[in-house]
């Protein structure tokens, strides 16, 4: 197994790369250098050991569908190829292609997304979402007086980082543990985070406690924003599918012998939010309502895909 794709694959599993869409450019990435290591000459061999990669690379996490989309996008048209080296040359292309369009997609979602907040508004996110960021800081860089909420989102403290990101642009930010969330709201104006997965009827997968921020959002009439690229939408639940919860370690919860061995931990690491408690989905192709998403899908992947 190429080396790259066994580390770029490990690095995911650890969360050394973490976030849906830069997990999605590391998967794409990680396809591009099995493509410029590979030495061989027998195209039914790299198809098959494409294949492989491809599997431990999608292994990797399994929630966020922005990783399936960056890899399929990357390996598309591959097996028409004529032989290996025009097989790499389109992986090559395709996964260099991806990555510049998710790129300049989080610089779009960032530009229509300021717009939606307003002088003087008080902000809260959830984990740490790159694209919800980049809204956010883009607004305080056209000189709009924000300040913003940001939980600590246990158990990784994704917030941790989030803070750090935030004030490093100079933004009013507050630190907050999740159970304050709904104490807090009463405070906020309007809601911003990421997607890991939105589903063909317009429902979020992202972080676990983003459907408690959502329900408390609501309560308090707040508005409620998902800031997401539309390779987050996932074509596989156009067909049904529903989008599979990463548990991760309990250690990542609990430290070793705190609690009885009989007691059990549950660590599910995301969370599904119903599309009615969302205001508007932030996309690089304008800003949406959930009951959208199918026709983007459509649109996007048509029916070709479901032929696969
Ligand atoms: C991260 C998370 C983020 C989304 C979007 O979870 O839930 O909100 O992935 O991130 P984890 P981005 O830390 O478990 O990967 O906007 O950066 O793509």
């Amino acid at each position: 197994m190429d080396q790259n794709v066994v580390s770029i694959s490990q690095d995911i599993r650890d969360m050394k790369i973490r976030g849906a869409g830069r997990i999605a450019r590391a998967g794409a990435t990680a396809v591009c250098r099995f493509a410029e290591g590979y030495s061989g000459t027998d195209l039914t061999s790299f198809s098959r050991d494409l294949d492989d990669a491809v599997k431990v690379i999608l292994d990797s996490r399994p929630t966020a569908v922005s990783l399936w989309n960056g890899v399929h996008a990357s390996i598309k048209g591959v097996k028409e190829a004529s032989g290996v080296e025009e097989a790499k040359e389109i992986l090559i292309r395709n996964s260099n292609e991806f990555i510049a369009e998710s790129n300049e997609a989080v610089q779009n979602i960032a530009r229509i997304g300021a717009k939606r907040i307003e002088d003087g508004d008080t902000i809260m996110t959830h984990c740490n979402s790159s694209v919800a960021i980049g809204v956010i800081a883009e607004a305080h860089r056209q000189g709009k007086d924000i300040k913003v909420y940001a939980t600590e989102s246990r158990p990784w403290r994704q917030g941790i980082l989030t803070v750090n990101d935030l004030s490093r642009e100079g933004i009013d930010t507050t630190l907050i543990i999740d159970s304050a969330v709904r104490l807090v709201m009463k405070k906020v104006d309007k809601v911003f985070v990421g997607a890991d997965t939105i589903t063909s009827h317009g429902a979020l997968v992202n972080k676990i406690g983003t459907s408690q921020v959502a329900l408390a959002a609501k309560e308090a009439r707040v508005q409620f924003y998902v800031c997401s690229e539309t390779y987050k939408f996932s074509p596989l639940t156009l067909e049904g599918d529903l989008v599979k919860i990463e548990e991760r370690e309990i250690s990542e919860v609990v430290r070793p012998g705190e609690i009885p061995d009989s007691v059990k931990v549950f660590n599910p690491v995301f969370d599904v939010t119903p599309s009615q408690y969302i205001d508007g989905i932030i996309t690089e192709l304008g800003l949406i309502s959930p009951g959208s998403v199918y026709d983007i899908l459509e649109k996007k992947f048509g029916t070709e895909l479901m032929k696969e």
